[in-house]
């Protein structure tokens, strides 16, 4: 049996339920309210001495940090793949992979944040200064390399767009200007049409609040947009 301990919002959850819905896999969700601060209780340290989601229990192992999580399911589960190609297209989608959880969403995580001041409008400087940063580097990347097709490599789902889509998601969210970005835009589009894209958005999880105000609207709003 598998569990992911996930928070609707979480970018890195994001990554890892696209992952498993993609895979058909069953799961279970198991939510982590990090508002709430359920991440940092005794009980879910003992858990995940990281405390943060996501995290995932198959069968009894346990294992946390969102990329090590896709390559694990990746393993595990064949098909279809994560990642294809020759060697030089797989270090090329790891790259940008990892320009975003590695480099970009560390800098923008809720504990960060929340050290970097108690106002909300200079969290929020922060955020945009990163993000903004960070994903200027990830679309020039896309375009110098120009291996994109309807996704990241070519016509493939990647894991490259696993990050690149809750990344978006969360600066739609911030209401950061996405203009600058048509490259991961047009991968953002592609994927939304893909339904385990819409089965892991944070607005249909079991724990999105009901009245949420939703970023995406209907699907139908985004790929119009
Ligand atoms: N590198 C980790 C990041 C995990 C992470 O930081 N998750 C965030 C949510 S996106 C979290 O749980 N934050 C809780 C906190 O900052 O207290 C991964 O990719 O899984």
């Amino acid at each position: 049996m598998i569990t992911l301990y996930t928070y609707f919002r979480s970018s890195a959850a994001y990554r890892v339920r696209i992952g498993l819905h993609l895979k058909n896999i069953e799961f279970k969700s198991f939510a982590i309210n990090l508002l709430k601060g359920e991440q940092a209780t005794d009980e879910y340290r003992r858990l995940n001495p990281m405390w943060a989601v996501p995290m995932l229990d198959h069968d009894g192992y346990k294992l946390t940090q969102s990329l090590a999580i896709l390559n694990y399911i990746d393993n595990v589960f064949p098909e279809p793949p994560l990642a294809t190609g020759n060697f030089q297209e797989l270090a090329y989608v790891r790259q940008i992979a990892l320009s975003i959880a590695a480099d970009l969403h560390p800098l923008t995580n809720l504990r960060v944040l929340n050290r970097v001041s108690a106002d909300e409008v200079e969290r929020k400087a922060w955020l945009a200064h990163w993000a903004t940063e960070g994903m200027s580097g990830v679309e020039a990347l896309l375009r110098v390399r120009n291996w994109h097709g309807k996704f990241t490599m070519g016509d493939q789902v990647s894991v490259a767009d696993l990050c690149i889509v809750p990344q978006l998601y969360s600066m739609r969210r911030f209401k950061l200007p996405l203009d600058d970005y048509p490259i991961c835009r047009k991968i953002e589009k592609n994927c939304m049409a893909l339904e385990a894209f819409q089965r892991a958005s944070p607005e249909t999880q079991p724990d999105t609040p009901e009245g949420l105000e939703p970023v995406y609207g209907p699907t139908a709003k985004l790929l119009a947009s």
